[in-house]
């Protein structure tokens, strides 16, 4: 057998990628003519690539390396685990110990009566499971014309049918369609689409679009409401203290279901386990991965509560399930992981350490001429490039120019902050230490400093017309 190995020369693996890779969330003809860059170790809150260059990754990988890359433990249960039972399935009435460890250990973790975890293998499969539960809980209650969902516009919940149409990104809804019964209100984006309000009354005014959707739609169509407590993909939205309580009373009001997608506040990003514990939000439902197991095994799932699990076994068989439902591996590896999260106090060092050391640097980017606006939850962080701070004002080019230049001269300062439109965005491992933020802070610093100069050298530093 052919091995692929890390000893080919680079251009080589890029060759055989750009022939025979096709990529998510990329352009193909971009990854032929420039090759894509190649990660081969990792360690902590570093990366290496195929030259040899040591990046230090300001996103965790995809929002999902909590505790950080290269830890044995890990892997020694994985091994162990393939060793003694490799596969089992949680079908028909068998299940094995990893599932049910786990599942005991996430119920004991979530908030209120957040006991019962329905298993996936991603966040987006998740999110479809969600939409076919809270369809099922209505249809059992005797009400099955309650099946509309409302998500927000600009939402990220996944790239599957169903994750991206309860998402409320057009590019993605453009690229295939969308299911049914998906209704988007707008997003809680103060910056971007506040205009003259104060922060405090855009939050509620956007928290009061689920009201009027409500209203509009008749309560007796509408199952859910879906959002996550700091959208992430969409840049680092930190919603106005106003928001998440006016959502939480308009839901009970009305008595639809709330469903937090946490696969990426859950798990410590936020400074506690959960977001919603953050925002002060009660879901009847969480949707989880990414640092569940800190991405060392793909693994996620809906975390719902007592009445939700009741009702829906109320309905007997609910058909419905993935093949890798709670994998012995996956699940035997997040185990380990909540472990580590919990015993080695990490959780604490965002909040107590990482996170009020990070806050003073970042909010300190303000000081930056690109730098409008800097907001960081726990370790998840935003900053908002504009060309005039006190208007808020966007980039006469068309959006995105700015922050993928930016993002350019991160990677070639061996930083991995991400751009999202012209938003940076950064989430690094949980376990960073103080040491490890100054060498982020310098890198960005010195990122925006040359991506600054250029933009000046090509007349780019101009706002749109209003
Ligand atoms: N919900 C949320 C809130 C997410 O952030 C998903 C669901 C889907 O999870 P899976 O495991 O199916 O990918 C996500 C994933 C980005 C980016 O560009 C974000 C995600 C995934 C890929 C890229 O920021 N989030």
């Amino acid at each position: 057998m052919n091995m692929i190995t890390n000893h080919l020369p680079t251009a080589e693996l890029q060759a055989l990628d750009a022939a025979h890779h096709m990529h998510p969330f990329t352009d193909a003809n971009g990854l032929a003519t420039k090759g894509a860059r190649i990660i081969t170790r990792g360690k902590g809150v570093w990366l290496t690539d195929s030259e040899g260059n040591r990046i230090i990754d300001g996103m965790a990988g995809l929002w999902c390396v909590n505790i950080g890359y290269g830890r044995k433990e890990l892997a020694e249960v994985a091994a162990r685990q393939m060793e003694e039972l490799a596969y089992y399935n949680t079908f028909f009435q068998t299940t094995h110990v990893p599932a049910i460890a786990l599942a005991a250990k996430i119920a004991e973790l979530a908030p209120g009566d957040l006991n019962h975890v329905f298993f996936a293998g991603s966040g987006s499969e998740a999110n479809d499971t969600n939409i076919r539960l809270v369809r099922r809980y209505w249809q059992v209650k005797g009400m099955p014309e309650k099946r509309v969902i409302i998500a927000r516009k600009n939402g990220y919940h996944g790239s599957t049918m169903g994750g991206g149409s309860l998402g409320g990104m057009a590019p993605i809804h453009a690229h295939g369609g969308m299911i049914d019964g998906i209704e988007h209100i707008g997003q809680p984006y103060w910056w971007g689409e506040g205009g003259d309000m104060t922060e405090a009354e855009f939050g509620l005014l956007r928290a009061r679009e689920l009201e009027d959707k409500i209203l509009e739609l008749g309560v007796d169509k509408v199952a859910a409401f879906i959002g996550e407590p700091v959208q992430g993909a969409g840049g680092v939205i930190v919603p106005p203290a106003t928001y998440w309580p006016e959502i939480q009373r308009i839901c009970d009001k009305y008595g639809i279901l709330l469903i937090a997608d946490e696969v990426i506040t859950g798990f410590g990003r936020t400074g506690n386990w959960f977001g919603s514990q953050t925002f002060g939000i009660r879901p009847h439902i969480m949707t989880i991965a990414k640092g569940l197991s800190s991405g060392y095994q793909p693994i996620g799932g809906s975390i719902v509560c007592d009445e939700v699990a009741r009702v829906v076994a109320e309905g007997g068989e609910f058909f419905h399930g993935y093949t890798y439902s709670g994998h012995p591996v996956a699940a035997a590896v997040a185990l380990e992981n909540l472990r580590i999260l919990q015993e080695e106090h990490i959780i604490e060092h965002v909040r107590d350490v990482a996170h009020p050391y990070l806050r003073e640097r970042w909010e300190a980017l303000t000081e930056h001429p690109l730098v409008g606006e800097a907001k960081l939850v726990g370790l998840m962080g935003s900053i908002a490039l504009t060309p005039d701070k006190a208007k808020r004002a966007k980039f006469a080019s068309e959006a995105g120019t700015v922050g993928f230049r930016t993002r350019e001269r991160c990677f070639a300062n061996n930083l991995i902050m991400r751009h999202v439109g012209d938003r940076m965005i950064i989430s690094p491992p949980l376990v960073i230490t103080p040491a490890e933020i100054d060498i982020l802070i310098e890198r960005a610093k010195t990122s925006l400093d040359e991506s600054y100069a250029s933009l000046k050298a090509d007349g780019l530093l101009v706002a749109k017309a209003e």
